[in-house]
């Protein structure tokens, strides 16, 4: 029987601006329950991990902005989604800001050796303390399920790291960090900038990811950020980058992926509906939702 489980994250601790976590219900409000049931035999959403809304950030200039906050609330994540998946079902995370997939990481990785990620987004989330030009945590999460940065975030769920990086791709990088891009060559993680994407075009660029993944991996997580997505399918971001990868070229990917059916978990991130224009990222984010399940237009 084909599960699925919607699991709804309203954390806006990991950067600055507010709205974020209201992207769970944007999301909701977009239609993602009707949209994904009939695509599935079985369907729940279990609403939202409790995460609270302290008007007061703590720590604001800390290089790790939040950090107790964003570590424990993640650990809850955790949690949920390593239930979901004990119970068969799909994971599919509703964000909050990419700080999240620190936790669905947590849960989903602890349930295969060799787990695949494919980081859709602007940006690479690479970041550590030491590299961050922001101490914004939603910049780091890639970085902490490798294993590196503070122990808070990187040992949540008891384990490190969560995934190896000859088992990540990273499609749609525009915006790179020094310390980002000196990563990315030393560990020798495969990313497809947005030169690749215009180059190959994105049906090269998917057939070359299913290929790298696909063989060596036993699971693959999609974490796919809004903000990958050009602003002008995708407004309602806390940090656009203009350049980004057009609605239909992500159409195409989520449709590409569907049919390679090497997806095991997802999560839908940085929709931030306070910046968006009548709930467009929102709906778009169904969109591909549904076409990563396999909606077919005939
Ligand atoms: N690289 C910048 C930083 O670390 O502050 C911007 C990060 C934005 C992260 C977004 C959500 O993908
Ligand atoms: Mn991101
Ligand atoms: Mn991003
Ligand atoms: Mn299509």
């Amino acid at each position: 029987m084909k599960k699925l489980s919607i699991i709804g994250m309203p954390m806006d601790l990991g950067q600055t601006r507010r709205g974020v976590d209201m992207g769970p219900s944007a999301i909701r409000y977009a239609g993602i329950n009707e949209r994904l049931a009939v695509l599935f035999d079985w369907i729940e959403d279990l609403g939202d991990i409790a995460v609270g809304r302290p008007e007061v950030k703590i720590d604001p200039n800390s290089n790790l902005r939040n950090l107790e906050l964003v570590a424990e609330k993640n650990s809850l994540l955790a949690e949920e989604v390593d239930k979901i998946i004990e119970s068969g079902s799909f994971p599919l995370v509703l964000g909050g800001d990419h700080s999240i997939a620190i936790g669905t990481l947590a849960g989903v990785s602890k349930h295969y050796k060799n787990l695949g990620v494919i980081w859709y987004d602007a940006h690479g989330d690479l970041n550590t303390a030491e590299t961050s030009p922001s101490g914004n945590i939603h910049g780091m999460p890639l970085a902490a399920s490798l294993g590196l940065g503070h122990e808070k975030l990187t040992q949540i769920g008891g384990y490190s790291p969560k995934i190896k990086s000859e088992n990540i791709v990273i499609i749609g990088a525009r915006s790179l960090d020094d310390g980002e891009k000196d990563l990315i060559k030393k560990m020798g993680i495969k990313v497809f900038t947005m030169h690749e994407i215009d180059r190959l075009g994105m049906a090269a660029v998917i057939e070359e990811t299913v290929q790298h993944l696909k063989e060596k991996t036993d699971g693959v997580h999609l974490s796919l950020d809004l903000d990958g997505l050009d602003p002008t399918d995708a407004p309602g971001v806390g940090t656009p980058v203009i350049g980004g990868i057009s609605y239909r070229e992500s159409h195409l990917a989520m449709e590409m992926l569907a049919e390679a059916k090497i997806i095991t978990s997802a999560e839908f991130v940085e929709v931030n509906p306070i910046l968006d224009e009548k709930n467009k990222t929102a709906v778009a984010a169904v969109a591909l939702m549904g076409s990563l399940f396999g909606e077919k237009l005939l």
